[in-house]
């Protein structure tokens, strides 16, 4: 499932009068009555399916980017049967995003310390138990672990192609960035004086804090940072009429505080942000500098601004596929009050749980921060389930 593009279809044709309403909805009860008493269950018609997909959406109190529930496009794959025919389904899927259902492995060395993403680890292990061969890089992307009808687990890689990814670097030397940056403070590290006085011999016309401007966080992407480009859900469950789907995964575009913040700078995490300080030559011991702030602000310019520049193939842009969708905390907090009004008007509530939805980096400066909340569950929902494995 993912959202389709803002074009809007045709306006909805107007609703048939309400006793017609009623009488097909009688009769659809007690078909699926009928249904249930002789198979034991039954089955939602396509419509009803893609219905329920997006009104969970809407109902997801944590999602911010709910403004466009009503855009999600559905594949249903209710006939595979097979983990191999899964696999299938979902590079078909991939075929049109690109890169889902990704993750980044996590390996736990002898001395405790982790290579790649520490939330991975446990189930990086089981993929290794499953048959995996483990590669020990920061960046490999882990295989799809796909179980149907309760037959054993099995392992299948992403094909390479399928799998987009974006190189993170700060957008030193764009002169729209030195235009933003009006920092008074040059906290001049040796490298970067270095560099400035390299640059004032070559234009000794330019003023030395907007050639610094100009040149600044180069080394960001010598981090050699990277993230894949659409963030998939696979591990929740869809509640509909009473039926539980428990493979529903969807997506639809990353919001650059989810890999900025959480992903990179989460001390449980990838926890970079002392590096980036550092290399910022801010004063890493000194909680009251704000440095962390400082160095948080720097690695969310650097994620949006290298999806907005695009996809890299063997270090070269990749032709037709730059430009991946990401959104601005602030832009998906605007977006968010619009649609929780919306919701306010046209169905007298916003199931909301303010904890996630409040963005992790500046949260005063977002309207969510100011808006009360109520949290509750509807249904159709995405539910939690328990970890296959545990
Ligand atoms: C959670 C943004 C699309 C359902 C979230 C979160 C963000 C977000 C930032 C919090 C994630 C976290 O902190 O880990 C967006 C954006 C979308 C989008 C920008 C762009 C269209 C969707 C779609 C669905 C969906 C297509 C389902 C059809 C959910 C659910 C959660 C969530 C169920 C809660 C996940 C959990 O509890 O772990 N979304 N989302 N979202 N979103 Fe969305
Ligand atoms: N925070 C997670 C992704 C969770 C889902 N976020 C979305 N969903 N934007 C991460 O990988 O950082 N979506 O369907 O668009």
């Amino acid at each position: 499932m993912f959202p389709k593009n803002l074009i809007r279809g045709p306006r909805q044709t107007p609703m048939p009068p309400q006793d017609v309403l009623i009488k097909d909805h009688l009769s659809r009860i007690e078909a699926v009555t009928m249904e249930i008493d002789t198979t034991g269950t039954y089955e939602l018609t396509a419509e009803e399916l893609a219905f329920a997909t997006k009104q969970a959406w809407r109902n997801a109190p944590r999602c911010i980017g709910r403004i466009q529930w009503s855009n999600l496009q559905l594949f249903d794959a209710r006939q595979c049967t097979t983990a191999q025919e899964m696999f299938h389904f979902l590079c078909q899927h991939l075929k049109v995003w690109n890169s889902q259902l990704l993750a980044y492995a996590g390996y736990r060395r002898p001395d405790g310390s982790i290579v790649g993403d520490p939330s991975k680890v446990e189930f990086t292990e089981l993929c290794i138990e499953l048959g995996w061969e483990p590669k020990y890089g920061l960046f490999d992307v882990l295989p799809l672990v796909l179980q149907a009808n309760g037959g054993d687990p099995q392992l299948f890689e992403i094909p390479p192609e399928l799998v987009l990814e974006v190189p993170l670097e700060h957008p030193t030397n764009k002169k729209e960035h030195s235009k933003h940056c009006h920092s008074p403070t040059l906290n001049l590290r040796a490298p970067e004086l270095e560099q400035l006085f390299v640059l004032q011999k070559q234009s000794p016309d330019r003023h030395p804090e907007r050639l610094l401007k100009a040149t600044r966080y180069k080394w960001f992407k010598d981090l050699q940072l990277q993230w894949y480009t659409v963030p998939a859900v696979s591990s929740m469950m869809l509640e509909v009429g009473g039926l539980e789907f428990t493979a529903c995964p969807f997506n639809g575009w990353y919001m650059g505080t989810e890999i900025g913040v959480r992903d990179l700078c989460d001390p449980h995490r990838y926890n970079i942000l002392e590096r980036v300080g550092t290399m910022m030559g801010l004063e890493v011991h000194k909680l009251s500098s704000l440095w962390k702030d400082q160095a948080l602000v720097a690695v969310n310019i650097a994620v949006i601004h290298s999806f907005q520049r695009g996809c890299w193939e063997s270090g070269v842009l990749s032709p037709g596929k730059n430009n991946v969708t990401i959104m601005d905390h602030h832009t998906a907090a605007e977006s968010f009050m619009r649609h929780m009004e919306a919701e306010f008007r046209q169905r007298g509530g916003c199931p909301s749980d303010w904890v996630w939805l409040v963005p992790p980096m500046s949260g005063g400066l977002s309207p969510v921060f100011h808006q009360e909340m109520v949290n509750y569950i509807l249904t159709p929902f995405y539910y939690y389930q328990p970890d296959p494995w545990v």
